[in-house]
């Protein structure tokens, strides 16, 4: 057994990601039926569509689940009383520090996986009473930091003893292999989830996804101290030139206003904000989560049965 499985109560040690607006209880519901961890995203909503989502999972399965807070939303404090009365499982957060709020979620029984881009706050929240670390590298779609998965996984494993949980760039079987190699013992992926059957997203943006490349996405927003991955498209184009002309931020924070609704609801793919991971470009065909969860960890398996070694000198060792 796995500690990520055991702190989570899975079959597999995955978290869906988080995906702001789009991370329902239908889809959460699927991927923890699935046999990892579904994440109902709270960022952007309010206590009563938080509460009805909870309702939506627990009606669609009785597997543990999870709900993610984003640190930026102007009513954390509603959103955990929320998770607290609900006495939802698992606590993720995002886009900042929750370690005030670690004590009261683990009092109401609740164990709390901080999403984290940096060692130093790994080790903030691990003193604060995190059950584990998901270590995000710069490759994650969203809000994201500056390390990539490659640097900062084996940095966090090295710099706390809860489990980490290697995000950032994870699509495939190759990818959980690799998050293992670095340490972590679970892997979060977002991205590949996007364009689960289950998922609630308009069906221009998962067609975004899947006609992706390597270079298609960029992160806007560096100037500002909130960087955040998007795929390429008329609005990425106008928000980088504003930052590049040093244009005023309420301009750029006007532009950006209500954006990703439009990608996520609308299905404006050119003027919305289309939140994506680097490794959108593997993510070719719409799957059930069940189906995504399964291949993932079937291909990670292959890979770990067919390793000979590291290889010097031309041959196997
Ligand atoms: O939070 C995320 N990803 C997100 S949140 C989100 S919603 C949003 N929409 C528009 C603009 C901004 C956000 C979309 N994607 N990932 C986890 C994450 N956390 N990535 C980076 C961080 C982070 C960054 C700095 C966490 C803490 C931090 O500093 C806090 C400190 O005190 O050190």
């Amino acid at each position: 057994m796995n500690r990520v499985c055991e702190i989570l109560g899975t079959e597999y040690p995955i978290i869906q990601g988080a995906m702001a607006r789009i991370a329902d209880g239908d889809l959460a519901a699927a991927v923890s039926a699935g046999g990892g961890l579904g994440i109902i995203a709270a960022g952007g909503a309010d206590g009563d569509w938080l509460r009805g989502q909870i309702k939506t999972v627990r009606e669609k399965t009785d597997k543990p689940f999870g709900v993610n807070i984003m640190l930026l939303a102007p009513n954390v404090e509603e959103l955990i009383d929320v998770v607290c009365e609900e006495k939802v499982p698992i606590v993720t957060t995002g886009a900042g520090n929750p370690g005030k709020y670690i004590p009261k979620l683990n009092e109401a029984g609740i164990k709390v996986i901080p999403v984290v881009a940096s060692v130093a706050l790994a080790k903030r929240v691990e003193r604060a009473g995190a059950h584990a670390v998901v270590a995000e590298g710069t490759e994650a779609g969203g809000h994201i930091g500056e390390a990539t998965t490659m640097a900062l996984t084996p940095q966090v494993a090295d710099a706390v003893d809860i489990p980490v949980i290697t995000a950032g760039g994870v699509a495939d079987g190759r990818g959980v292999a690799a998050a293992f190699m670095l340490g972590g013992e679970g892997v979060q992926v977002g991205t590949r989830f996007l364009v689960a059957h289950e998922c609630n997203v308009a069906q221009a943006y998962k067609d975004m996804i899947i006609k992706a490349k390597d270079s298609s996405t960029v992160a806007t927003g560096r100037s500002t101290g909130h960087p955040v991955r998007v795929i390429k498209n008329k609005l990425a184009k106008k928000i980088l030139d504003l930052e590049k002309e040093n244009a005023d931020q309420a301009m750029i924070d006007e532009l950006c206003t209500g954006t990703l609704g439009r990608a996520v609801v609308d299905g404006d793919v050119d003027m919305g904000s289309v939140m994506s991971g680097q490794i959108a470009g593997l993510v070719t065909k719409e799957q059930s989560a069940k189906e995504i969860i399964e291949e993932l960890f079937k291909e990670a398996e292959e890979i770990y049965e067919n390793r000979s070694g590291i290889c010097r000198s031309g041959r196997a060792v």
